[in-house]
């Protein structure tokens, strides 16, 4: 069956290309997917501007619009195995996080679900004058081109798709071209669930070809991007001639900040986690962390104890712990980071290099690599390396840690660790982030807004914000009395 869904239909890319997905584990074959080009592309947004224009989706009452997405909810944790062994395939990540993918994917769904019925964001404006009726209304933006990266292929998808089927839009979704296969899947349930035809359509194809055809589409209104910061000011730039609405997520380099009476053993376990989750392949991972002097010795020997035993392996072992990267390109890259971090006198705790054992040696692994005695300036610290690398940076006090964890261009997460709440809300208050975790490390809700502060991105995903993201404001006036106003005599 082919892959690419367009105007409710399955079809193969126009000039019969294909691509073959490779496990980052291991180099199997993943599967063969039709690889689209600009033409298909196009037929996509059209597909999309014809349903929003002329199709049923954006009238419908809210209330259905979110009882289709409540249906979704449910058809995706009937299909929860089959969807997260196709994540695990396409990522190389462990099946158990999938699969808690896939259960934030429903919740995901069921947030925006319920809020389509109740979101009571339209209001009345009192003008005190009795003859007029002023409103405030919420429409759906119009077509919306959503680009998703490989890292969580099908949780970022849900964060874009949910809110833009809630406000009433249609999309044409670009997934990343080395994770289809969740995308392909989802799109299958939307079909399922009754979804118009054209309301959701599925191109799969690089960002060259696909993503960049996309973004200039004079047919598209809005585009909703999550990737790499080059990415999102090249899509910024691109966009600019036809003034599309934007909301980027660009990642972070994001501090975590452990004072020296942070309880010791969460702290130590979740610095391993902030960084080391998903081989640190994560846009909030907790890649420098920030500790008070006088702990250092002790905090940094634990992590680097703690480190040394992270268990790698494939999405199937059991005994795994954590993953391979998604490339030979990003592993070079990583490596690349570290190798620059040693030459501007960072020192090596451990990590460093991809992992001895022969029975890995066909992924793209990495070992979990802890860099001490980092400063701000070295490239490894600012630049998001994006790997299982974990520099260290030292504080005296509040002030210090606070201008080292800002001194990033990036402002997507930070997190504090101390047991004195005063200094903890004096953190959480100054640190330019668009998340502050207190005592914790990337724990997030849907209820929640996520997103990023500097060039981490523009807009919000989940909560509130992130339907209003995919609704245009408009305001109706309406004179139930007019009467001259003379202006002119
Ligand atoms: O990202 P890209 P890449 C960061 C991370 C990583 C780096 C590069 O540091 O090492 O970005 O990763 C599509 N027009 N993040 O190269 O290029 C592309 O096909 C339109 C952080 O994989 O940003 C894919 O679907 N689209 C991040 C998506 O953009 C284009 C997650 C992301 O790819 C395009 C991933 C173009 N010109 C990487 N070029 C996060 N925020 O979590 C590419 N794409």
């Amino acid at each position: 069956m082919p892959e690419l869904f367009i105007g409710g239909q399955w079809t193969a890319a126009l000039d019969g290309r294909v691509r073959e997905i490779r496990s980052p584990a291991d180099g199997t074959l993943v599967g063969t997917v039709d690889d689209a080009g600009p033409k298909d592309a196009s037929a996509a947004a059209e597909a999309a501007r014809d349903a929003f224009d002329r199709g049923p989706w954006p009238r419908l009452p809210a209330a259905e619009r979110g009882r289709l997405l409540l249906r979704v909810a449910d058809l995706l944790r009937r299909d929860k195995a089959e969807l997260a062994r196709a994540e695990s395939m396409d990522t190389g990540k462990r099946l158990v996080e999938s699969e808690y993918d896939l259960d934030d994917v429903a919740a995901c769904f069921r947030w925006f679900g319920d809020l389509a019925a109740t979101d009571g964001a339209d209001r009345v404006v009192d003008t005190g004058r009795p003859e007029i009726d002023s409103m405030v209304v919420h429409e759906p933006v119009g077509v919306c081109v959503l680009i998703t990266p490989w890292n969580y292929p099908l949780l970022q998808t849900s964060w874009k798709v949910a809110p833009a089927l809630a406000a009433g839009d249609t999309f044409v979704l670009k997934p990343s071209e080395l994770t289809p296969h969740s995308a392909i899947g989802l799109m299958r349930l939307l079909a399922e669930a009754g979804l118009p035809a054209g309301t959701a359509n599925l191109v799969l194809g690089t960002g060259a070809t696909v993503g960049a055809p996309l973004t200039t589409d004079e047919r598209v209104d809005m585009v909703s991007f999550t990737g790499g910061v080059p990415t999102g000011r090249w899509i910024m730039a691109a966009a600019a001639p036809t003034v599309k609405k934007l909301a980027l997520e660009l990642g972070g380099k994001n501090p975590n900040v452990v004072f020296a009476d942070a309880e010791f053993d969460s702290a130590v376990d979740h610095a391993l986690t902030a960084v080391f989750l998903h081989s640190g392949q994560v846009c909030s991972a907790g890649a420098r962390l920030l500790v008070q002097e006088k702990l250092h010795d002790a905090f940094v020997d634990e992590v680097v104890h703690r480190a040394r035993r992270i268990r790698l392996g494939g999405p199937f072992d059991e005994h795994a712990r954590a993953g391979p990267l998604i490339s030979a390109d990003h592993r070079e890259k990583v490596a690349m980071y570290v190798a620059a971090g040693l030459d501007e006198g960072a020192v090596l705790r451990c990590g460093g290099t991809p992992p001895a054992d022969p029975t890995l040696e066909d992924g793209y692994y990495y070992l979990p690599t802890v860099l001490d005695d980092c400063t701000p300036d070295m490239s490894v610290v600012q630049e998001e390396s994006f790997g299982p690398v974990l520099t260290v940076e030292r504080f005296r006090d509040e002030d210090e840690a606070l201008a080292l964890a800002n001194d990033t261009v990036y402002g997507l997460a930070a997190a504090v660790w101390t047991q004195d709440a005063a200094r903890a809300h004096r953190m959480a208050s100054r640190l330019r982030a668009g998340t502050v975790w207190v005592n914790d490390f990337h724990p997030y809700v849907p209820q929640a807004e996520w997103g990023g502060m500097k060039q981490s991105g523009t807009g919000r995903e989940l909560g509130r914000t992130g339907l209003a993201e995919y609704q245009e404001t408009k305001h109706i006036w309406r004179n139930t009395a007019p009467s001259p106003q003379r202006w002119f005599e």
